[in-house]
């Protein structure tokens, strides 16, 4: 009920919330994985015997693209901006949770709560390694994060006033993550594709402990149920509009969801997903006692789902030219960080050196 780990919005008919199919994710999704699995061959046995099939081929069976095949320069450059933006996302939401470690009110949540941005931290590292397969150097992406030539998500641009917003980050911001994310561990490319799988895995996890937080919240005192719901009335609509600006419909402005789903980098477009999650969340309130902050918030049973009202998409757009809550604060912070990190990244490159030396010496003995 109130997980989404395995509710898999990638499965025909699916509608995304109650009584969906579960599937479990695994590395073997594809039809290319099972086809060998069946054969008893290895992917790349197959791919040989096929005389390497070209990117269109590739695209057209619904095969996985690898770094070593050839891809159109602007596939390369599509891939390389969502996931370095995905990667700089995780790093970003470091800071908004990990502002609450030296508060949090037992050493319950201060454990969890390490243990979940450390995770963030791994989603960055898996991200930036599926990005340098592209051909780029994570430094040079970290550099057009710190001088703002690429983006992070929108939503860690609001900042985390009370105990209660932790939760609601892992119930509302985690849980759309989820639901944007496991598509992506069928994306066409391979690297990035299998990172997305540990992802979605530990995104679950971070769900189900922000909807405890909220849970036990919404069962404590008045006090403690009012900060709950001021939480979940401020990350609602930024929440929503994480999944990106509208791009079905007469609401379309363009944008890159046409070309990335032809690709199949995108498998849903940003309003399926949004909508997806729209169903699934709303019961998930109930169940908190939580009442979302949309007067316009009705089923419809015509359609099938959950009616929902305008987002914003003004503060969006001025969430990304710079002008959100914290965009300034975050920015800063990293910068410091990558600054104070400095010598670690020279330790490591100087061990690695070293390391490297001594197995040439070794082998050449
Ligand atoms: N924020 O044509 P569209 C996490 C931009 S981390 C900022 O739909 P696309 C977590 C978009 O870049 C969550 N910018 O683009 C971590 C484009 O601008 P440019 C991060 C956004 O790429 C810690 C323009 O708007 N998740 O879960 O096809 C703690 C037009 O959009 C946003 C990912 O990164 C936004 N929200 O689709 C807790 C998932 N939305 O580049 C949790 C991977 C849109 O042309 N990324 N824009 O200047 C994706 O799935 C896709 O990149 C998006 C956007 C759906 C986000």
């Amino acid at each position: 009920m109130y997980g989404n780990d395995f509710n898999a919005p990638d499965v025909a008919g699916d509608q995304g919330s109650q009584g969906a199919k579960s599937v479990v994710l695994n590395a073997a999704q594809t039809p290319e994985y099972d086809l060998a699995a069946a054969e008893g061959r290895t992917v790349d046995a197959r791919r040989e015997e096929a005389g390497h099939p070209s990117f269109d081929a590739l695209i057209a069976a619904d095969l996985r693209v690898e770094p070593r095949d050839d891809m159109p320069e602007a596939y390369r450059k599509t891939l390389i901006r969502q996931i370095a933006q995905h990667a700089h996302s995780e790093i970003i939401g470091m800071q908004p949770e990990g502002n609450w470690i030296t508060r949090a009110p037992s050493l319950r949540r201060k454990a969890i709560l390490i243990a979940k941005v450390q995770d963030e931290a791994g989603h960055g590292l898996y991200l930036y390694s599926a990005a340098e397969t592209l051909g780029i150097d994570r430094a040079e992406l970290l550099d057009m994060l710190h001088e703002g030539r690429q983006k992070y998500s929108s939503i860690f641009n609001y900042p985390t006033l009370t105990w209660a917003d932790n939760g609601a980050i892992g119930w509302l911001v985690d849980g759309a993550a989820i639901m944007n994310q496991v598509p992506l561990c069928r994306c066409s490319y391979g690297p990035y594709s299998r990172a997305m799988i540990r992802v979605c895995k530990e995104e679950s996890f971070h769900q189900r402990q922000g909807f405890e937080i909220l849970w036990t919240l919404m069962r404590g005192t008045p006090e403690q149920q009012e900060m709950a719901q001021d939480a979940a009335n401020r990350w609602w609509w930024p929440a929503l509009a994480m999944f990106g600006p509208p791009d079905t419909g007469e609401a379309a402005q363009g944008g890159h969801t046409a070309q990335s789903m032809a690709w199949g980098i995108k498998r849903f477009s940003n309003d399926d997903l949004r909508q997806r999650f729209v169903d699934m969340t709303v019961p998930q309130a109930q169940r908190l006692g939580l009442t979302l902050p949309d007067p316009q918030l009705r089923w419809n049973a015509e359609r099938g789902h959950w009616d929902f009202g305008e987002i914003d998409w003004d503060e969006f757009w001025r969430v990304l030219k710079g002008d959100g809550p914290c965009n300034a604060e975050r920015i800063a912070h990293r910068r410091r960080a990558h600054d104070e990190g400095a010598w670690v990244r020279e330790a490591a490159t100087a061990y690695a050196a070293k390391q490297a030396t001594r197995d040439a010496a070794e082998a050449a003995a």
